[in-house]
């Protein structure tokens, strides 16, 4: 038996996210095309009769701006700490050294592959000098191309990370594929659908949280709050006269239907609380 975490660390939107969910054949954790869509550390536990492996997708690389920010560069630190494999992920079309700076900066002690990503997006003659690039880089013990979205490549990254682990008992029962509660990957549908939505700052004054998540007999019960920064923002993401929000929860009822396979009633509220991404109180009881 072979047991052990896999990491994956990047720049924001380098499409870990979109790793994730290829790697465990199920959407575990949103995407979006917008940067900093990822605000914690996301466990997906993969197992069969021969290995487990539990992967973690982080949130991008930044410099923290605000407490918010903080806490998101703390579930990249708690996922440095434990990882057995790096998975360090590269935007073909990012800077590179800007790129390895980052990575360096992360003063790895365990090996890593450096995969280059979106690898449907570039000429074979940029991901060769990309992979050049990378190769010299002491941290890089093996540079694979991939397209996360496609699927292109994850067949083999997946066996190549299969002969790396160590061996060992697995960590988590098998037929667990995360270590988070239903409730957070509820939440995390509607907020992936303000993401989608929303233009400029608004995904990002903004976070969700279920307080009622209740069986009934024929459907599940869900009551979710958005909470925003400020009145105005409340009046953005309610639209007029409800349009917006009666767009966020019709679209997100839909997926969180297929990801419970159950019947859904859900019903959303808009809270205003003023800096909640700064107060810490407020932080944590919303899940950072
Ligand atoms: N063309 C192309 N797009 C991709 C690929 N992988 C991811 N994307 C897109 O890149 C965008 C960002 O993907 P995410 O998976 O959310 O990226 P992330 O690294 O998790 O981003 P953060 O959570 O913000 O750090 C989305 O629009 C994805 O559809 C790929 O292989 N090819
Ligand atoms: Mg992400």
């Amino acid at each position: 038996m072979k047991s052990g975490f896999v990491n994956i660390f990047g720049k924001p939107n380098a499409g870990k996210s979109t790793l994730l969910n290829a790697l465990m054949k199920e959407k575990l954790a949103i995407v979006s095309p917008k940067v900093q869509t990822t605000r914690h550390r996301i466990k997906g536990i993969l197992s069969t009769a021969a290995y487990q492996i539990i992967f973690s997708d982080t949130p991008g690389i930044i410099d923290p701006k605000y407490k918010l920010h903080e806490k998101m560069m703390q579930a990249v630190k708690s996922a440095l700490e434990d990882a057995d494999l790096a998975l360090l992920l590269v935007d073909i079309k990012d800077e590179w050294n800007e790129v390895d700076a980052i990575f360096s900066s992360l003063r790895l002690r365990v090996s890593s592959f450096v995969i280059i990503n979106k690898m449907d997006k570039a000429p074979k003659e940029k991901l060769a000098d990309a992979a050049a690039f990378f190769k010299e880089k002491k941290y890089a013990q093996e540079v694979i191309y991939i397209s996360a979205l496609t699927g292109n490549g994850i067949k083999e990254l997946l066996e190549k990370i299969i002969g790396f682990l160590p061996e060992g008992e697995p960590f988590y029962a098998e037929d667990e594929i995360s270590d988070l509660p239903t409730k957070f990957f509820v939440a995390e549908i509607v907020r992936e659908k303000i993401y989608t939505l929303f233009e400029d700052e608004i995904p990002y004054q903004t976070t969700v949280v279920v307080n009622e998540f209740k069986q009934k007999s024929t459907l599940i019960k869900i009551r979710a709050e958005i909470i925003v920064q400020r009145e105005s923002q409340k009046a953005i993401i309610l639209g007029e006269g409800g349009k917006m929000i009666k767009q966020i929860g019709t679209s997100a009822r839909q997926e969180i239907e297929k990801f419970l396979e159950q019947k859904v009633f859900l019903e959303l509220f808009v809270k205003v609380r003023p800096n909640w991404r700064e107060n810490e109180l407020y932080l944590k009881e919303y899940g950072y």
